[in-house]
């Protein structure tokens, strides 16, 4: 009888425990790109944040550093751990296919946040989800011809000389932020790309080269850069060659992050296209749906602004990033 009862009572202490027992947190291994940018930090600090604060997800997180090869390594790891979810940032778009059919060999679903991959790789991903980047570009191209014409700058005639600032080659941003202001461009006959060149998305590296732009040209009117940070370190180069920045050269960058709202109250800035870091609470849900497994959607599309002189001092105490 005695035996009996304790037999009883640890059948019952056993599945009280599997009733009561939280289920085991989904493993979630984040392969990030680097630390490049301000726009960077703030989106990988989101997607910590956005998993770290949900106790169902374990988040593994891997800094490439800005190498590709640290990345497909991170990813072999990941596969090798048996991970539930991959969310991937590319460095860059190509060279990621032969890793992409390994996960989907051992069956981990692949998402992918801010950076795709090549059009030819995507199907190995099972969703995008970030910022429309031909647009980005589209609408730097489409404020520039709204600025130039308030302004009395451009009479459709006179060559408007504008240089470019990319950012780290063959990035998706890099390559569809020069497309979309291409778009624009062409519309423009007068309107002359006179210098394009990498800054790797960096403010150092966007400094040096517009520094080598200015040395070479003395006529530049409007800089594109590819983002903020380089729009910013060529604002610097700009003063050191004692010109205004915003005023001698009209300066459009793209993120919208602080320092480029502060550049555009003090005059030194014309405009920025925002693109939002803030992927953490998105990729969370995305990830949450597919565990419930809810078929995700295709792309998942974030929603952003621009921002110049009429509206940036309002923002600017809003702005998280
Ligand atoms: O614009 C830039 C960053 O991939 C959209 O990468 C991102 C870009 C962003 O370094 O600042």
């Amino acid at each position: 009888m005695k035996k009996a009862l304790f037999v009883l009572t640890s059948v019952m202490a056993l599945s009280a425990v599997t009733a009561f027992a939280a289920p085991k947190p989904w493993v979630v291994g984040f392969s990030q790109i680097g630390s490049e940018s301000e726009w960077r930090t703030a989106d990988t600090i989101s997607v910590q944040n956005a998993f770290n604060d949900d106790p169902s997800f374990t988040l593994i997180y891997s800094d490439a550093q800005q190498k590709q090869e640290n990345q497909i390594k991170a990813l072999r790891t990941f596969i090798a751990r048996k991970v539930n979810c991959i969310v991937f940032t590319a460095l860059v778009e190509t060279g990621y296919g032969p890793v992409l059919q390994e996960a989907a060999k051992a069956k981990i679903p692949v998402i992918m946040i801010d950076r795709d991959v090549q059009a030819s790789d995507r199907a190995l991903r099972l969703t995008i989800m970030g910022s429309d980047f031909v647009k980005e570009g589209e609408k730097a191209g489409t404020w520039l011809a709204d600025y130039l014409k308030k302004q009395g700058l451009d009479d459709g005639k006179k060559a408007i000389n504008i240089v470019e600032l990319q950012g780290t080659t063959g990035s998706a941003p890099a390559i569809d932020r020069k497309t979309g202001f291409a778009n624009i461009l062409k519309q423009h006959a007068n309107w002359q790309l006179t210098r394009s060149q990498t800054g790797n998305f960096t403010t150092s590296e966007g400094k040096a080269v517009m520094e080598a732009f200015l040395k070479a040209d003395k006529g530049i009117q409007v800089l594109y850069a590819h983002n903020d940070g380089m729009a910013l370190g060529a604002i610097q180069a700009i003063k050191e060659a004692g010109l205004k920045p915003g005023k001698d050269i009209i300066v459009v960058g793209v993120d919208a992050v602080k320092g480029a709202f502060e550049a555009i109250v003090a005059g030194e800035m014309n405009a920025t296209i925002e693109c939002s870091p803030l992927l953490g609470p998105q990729a969370v849900q995305a990830v949450t749906d597919l565990r419930d497994g809810k078929k995700l959607p295709a792309r998942i599309w974030t929603i952003e602004g621009i921002f110049d002189a009429t509206n940036a001092a309002a923002a600017l105490p809003s702005r998280q990033y």
